[in-house]
């Protein structure tokens, strides 16, 4: 073992006698336009007063990871300290002319769908490596069988991460929560809505459940 590797080590044993590691890093994932930045503004303007990010309705409006740092949840009895990532919405496949489409101009769209990859590539690998557990976000609007939602979910699962899924947007008229409930029946589901807020104090419980000590 290297020296560098050796202090590390005494080190971190060092602050788990003291039970000052680290809060755990929670990423909020989910494909493009889920409404992952609507929640986690929601979650910071709730615990800290401030907001972490734009939310749009174009899809890849978040293009790099965002993060707050040392956000303290209560619910209850039970009290958990977390770091917050708002993730860019994850897909297998960027299109610049979706963004055309939407009356963009050619050069913007094409260099928005570059920055998406890019962010898709890097909230990957955060996954992969930095992430405590996860908060997954759908809309319940759309099917949940969708092949990003499932690979996700598979990674999500062989890593052994805690997660919490939401079946956001219920507010509106065809939401259809139960049918997330049903496609990942292995995880808690919380219906939600982001947007005006129903059912946050459901979200703060299995935030407390899920990734407090
Ligand atoms: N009706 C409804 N709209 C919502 C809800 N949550 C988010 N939205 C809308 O959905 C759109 C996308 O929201 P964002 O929070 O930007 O979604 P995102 O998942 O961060 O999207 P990307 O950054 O592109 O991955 C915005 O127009 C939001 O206002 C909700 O609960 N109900
Ligand atoms: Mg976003």
């Amino acid at each position: 073992m290297s020296i560098m590797q050796n202090m590390k080590n005494k080190f971190s044993s060092l602050f788990d006698v003291f039970g000052e590691n680290e809060p755990k890093r929670i990423g909020i994932y989910g494909p493009p336009n889920s409404g992952k930045s609507t929640l986690a503004n929601r979650i910071c303007k709730d615990w800290t007063g401030e907001t972490l990010g734009a939310e749009g309705p174009m899809p890849h409006e978040t293009r790099r990871a965002k993060k707050r740092e040392n956000v303290t949840i209560e619910h209850n009895n039970s009290k958990v300290t977390i770091d917050i990532v708002d993730t860019p919405g994850v897909a297998t496949e960027v299109d610049d002319k979706e963004f055309v489409t939407e009356g963009m101009d050619e050069d913007v769209a094409k260099r928005r769908a570059r920055e998406a990859t890019e962010g898709i590539a890097e909230a990957m690998q955060w996954l992969r490596e930095d992430i405590d557990g996860v908060i997954y976000m759908m809309d319940s609007t759309q099917d949940p069988f969708k092949q990003v939602n499932t690979m996700l979910l598979g990674i999500i699962e062989s890593h052994n991460m805690p997660a919490v899924v939401l079946a956001n947007k219920i507010d509106l008229e065809d939401a259809d929560a139960k049918n997330i409930a049903d496609a990942f029946p292995q995880h808690t589901t919380v219906p939600v809505s982001a947007k005006k807020g129903d059912n946050m104090d459901d979200i703060y419980k299995q935030i407390a459940n899920k990734f407090g000590d």
